[in-house]
C-alpha cells in the first residue's frame, strides 16, 4: 500500500513531503567537512539542503568581467563621489586607519581604496545569499567548481565566530565574496583578523575587523611599506613585447629601460617592476607595475582594478591633504 502511494506521488512529479534536495556531490562534501570538523552532518544536509542553485548567478559569472577599456573603466570607480565618501572616511577613522596601516606595514589609503572599488564602503555588499552563490558554483559550474567547492568547503568549517551572521543568512557577491571587502571564505580564514576584540570575525559590522583584515591580507601578499605602487612609462616605439601570466615583478626597471620602457619619474633603477599596458580610447597607456601593484592584483587579478585602487587611494589622500592644509 504505501509503495503504492509512493509511486503515484513519483509520477505526478510531487515531491514528497519530507524529501530533500540533494545537489550533487553534497553527500561527499558533507562528509569530508563533518570529517575535518566533527560536526554533525544531519545539520549540514539541512543547511545544503536549504540552498537553491540560481540561474542568475551562473549567468553572472558568466559574463565577461572587465572587458572595458580603462578610459571607461576608470569614470565606474573614480567617481567625485566614491572620493569625497572615501575622504571622509578617511579622517573619520584616520587613528584607527594609521594605527593598523602601521602595525600591518601598508598604506591605509590603499586599504579605504579597496572598501571603495568593492563596495563603496561597504554601501553595495551583495545581496545572494553566500550559500546559494557557493552551492551553485562549486556543485553546478564545472568550470570553476574546484576553486567555489573549496571555498563552500571552508564556509562550512568556519566556526560561526568568524561569520557576520548564521551562516545560511550571509549575503555577499553572486560569487559568495562576502563583508565590506568581498573577503571569500579562504580569506576570511586566512586573513580575518578581531581587531576589536569582541571575539567575532565581522567584516560585516564592524570597522576595525574589516579594516585589520584587508591591511593583513595586503601584507600576507607582501606589501612593500612606503615603496612605488605603478608610474607612468613611455614604450618607444620597437620596445621588445614582453609575455607575462601575472603582475609579478619579474624585471629590474633598468633591464626595462634598456627593452625600451622608460619611467617617467625618477624610481630606483635595481627596483623589480613588470610592464602594464592598458587599453584606451584613443590611447593606450603604458606603466610599470611594482610588488605593491601585484598584491593588489591578488585581491583581483585585473590590472584595471589594480590601476583603479591605485588611483582612488591617491585621490583620497589628496583630498585629506587639502582638507589638513585648509584648517
Ligand atoms: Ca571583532
Amino acid at each position: 500500500m504505501f509503495g503504492v502511494f509512493c509511486s503515484v506521488w513519483g509520477l505526478l512529479g510531487v515531491a514528497l513531503p519530507l524529501a530533500a534536495t540533494e545537489h550533487p556531490g553534497q553527500a561527499q562534501l558533507v562528509t569530508e567537512v563533518a570529517a575535518d570538523t566533527g560536526k554533525d552532518p544531519a545539520g549540514l544536509n539541512r543547511l545544503l539542503s536549504a540552498a537553491q542553485r540560481r540561474q542568475s548567478i551562473l549567468d553572472a559569472i558568466s559574463r565577461p568581467a572587465e572587458g572595458k577599456p580603462w578610459s571607461r573603466y576608470r569614470p565606474i570607480f573614480l567617481t567625485p563621489k566614491r572620493i569625497h565618501d572615501g575622504v571622509v572616511f578617511y579622517r573619520q577613522h584616520r587613528r584607527l586607519l594609521e594605527d593598523l596601516g602601521q602595525r600591518y606595514g601598508v598604506d591605509p589609503a590603499y586599504v579605504v581604496a579597496i572598501l571603495g572599488v568593492e563596495t563603496a564602503y561597504g554601501a553595495n555588499t551583495g545581496s545572494y545569499k553566500v550559500l546559494d552563490a557557493l552551492v551553485t558554483l562549486g556543485l553546478y559550474y564545472p568550470p570553476r567548481a574546484v576553486f567555489f567547492r573549496s571555498q563552500l568547503k571552508t564556509l562550512l568549517e568556519l566556526p560561526p565566530n568568524q561569520l557576520a551572521g548564521p551562516l545560511d543568512q550571509l549575503t555577499g557577491s553572486y560569487a559568495g565574496a562576502q563583508g565590506w571587502g568581498q573577503f571569500m571564505p579562504d580569506s576570511i580564514r586566512q586573513y580575518g583578523v578581531d581587531a576589536d576584540g569582541d571575539g567575532r570575525i565581522d567584516l560585516l559590522h564592524s570597522i576595525p575587523d574589516i579594516v585589520a583584515s584587508v591591511a593583513n591580507y595586503l601584507h600576507g601578499h607582501g606589501w612593500q611599506p612606503g615603496q612605488p605602487v605603478v608610474v607612468p612609462a613611455l614604450a618607444q616605439s620597437g620596445a621588445t613585447a614582453l609575455q607575462a601570466k601575472d603582475a609579478r615583478p619579474r624585471w629590474s626597471v633598468q633591464q626595462l629601460e634598456a627593452w625600451g620602457y622608460a619611467p617617467t619619474r625618477a624610481v630606483d633603477p635595481a627596483a623589480m617592476a613588470t610592464v602594464v599596458h592598458l587599453a584606451g580610447e584613443p590611447e593606450a597607456s603604458c606603466w610599470l607595475g611594482f610588488q605593491n601593484f601585484y598584491v593588489i592584483t591578488t585581491y583581483n587579478r585585473s590590472p584595471l582594478y589594480a590601476m583603479a585602487v591605485h588611483q582612488l587611494a591617491m585621490a583620497i589622500q589628496a583630498g585629506s591633504t587639502a582638507l589638513d592644509q585648509a584648517q
